[in-house]
């Protein structure tokens, strides 16, 4: 194994024991030896959450177990997250709200989603987990926002991104809605008419960019 990949391996063992003193150590370590933010994201604390899940759903793991192991993938990406900020290009590709649904307390999915968003140049405003239909229409309009995005990780309140999605369209907002999370297929998404559809947070972007009409230079 090479010195990263001791690192990476470490980072997703302090997530999976849940110790929310070393994972963000460990994280900053990272970040000190030059690897990527996003690469630590993506090959150590995604795959060690997910890990932990898979362990809960086989009663390996109980519920306090999955909790901090979420504190501890947290506390890592607060560590991560100024850097995948600070790499932010101040372009301003449009204004974004952001927020899990209501009755959803899920919130590490639409966090890296809003953060690589931010990165790329948008303007995002967070509105954090548990969000009403109405406070995301309330948002969109206050800021006159060109995205909406919602997150849902759990299939009972996957409804909410439709009720979301007809209540910007009764609002008579210009806003498009992109909907996403674990349970959230494209199949879905066009179901309940979303504009956009995203399976991980780089692909977010992507689909971001482009229903802002600002597509990456290719
Ligand atoms: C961590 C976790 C928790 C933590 C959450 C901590 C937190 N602050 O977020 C805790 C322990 C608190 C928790 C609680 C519960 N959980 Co939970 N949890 C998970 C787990 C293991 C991982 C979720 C996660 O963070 N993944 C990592 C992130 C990075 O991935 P992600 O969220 O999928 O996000 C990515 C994409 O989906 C996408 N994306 C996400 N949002 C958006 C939004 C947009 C707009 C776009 C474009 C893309 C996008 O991009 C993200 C980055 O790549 C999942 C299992 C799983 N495999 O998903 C279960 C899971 C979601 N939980 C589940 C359940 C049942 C619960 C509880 C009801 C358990 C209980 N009995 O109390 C409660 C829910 C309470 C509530 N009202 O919300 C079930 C849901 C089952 C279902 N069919 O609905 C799952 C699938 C586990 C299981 N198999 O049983 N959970």
């Amino acid at each position: 194994m090479t010195e990263r990949q001791e690192l990476f391996a470490a980072l997703s063992r302090a997530v999976l024991d849940g110790d929310d003193a070393a994972a963000p150590r460990l994280a900053a370590q990272a970040l000190d030896g030059g690897v990527s933010a996003l690469d630590a994201v993506e090959k150590a604390l995604v795959p060690a959450i997910r890990e932990a899940g898979r362990l809960f759903e086989e009663g390996e793991y109980f519920l306090p177990e999955l909790v901090t192991a979420a504190q501890a993938m947290k506390a890592a990406m607060a560590v991560l997250q100024q850097a995948l900020g600070a790499e932010a290009a101040a372009l301003a590709l449009g204004r974004v709200v952001i927020g899990t649904v209501e009755g959803d307390i899920h919130d590490i999915g639409k966090t890296l989603v809003g953060t690589l968003l931010s990165a790329a140049g948008f303007a995002v405003s967070d509105e954090g987990a548990s969000v009403s239909v109405a406070r995301f229409v309330a948002r969109a309009r206050e800021l006159d926002a060109d995205l909406v995005c919602a997150s849902a990780l759990l299939t009972t309140t996957m409804p909410k991104q439709r009720e979301l999605v007809e209540a910007v369209r009764a609002a008579g907002l210009r806003a498009k809605v992109m909907v996403g999370g674990a349970p959230v297929s494209p199949r879905w998404a066009a179901s309940i008419g979303a504009d956009g559809h995203a399976d991980n947070a780089l692909a977010a972007v992507t689909v971001a960019r482009s229903l802002v009409g600002r597509d990456a230079p290719s």
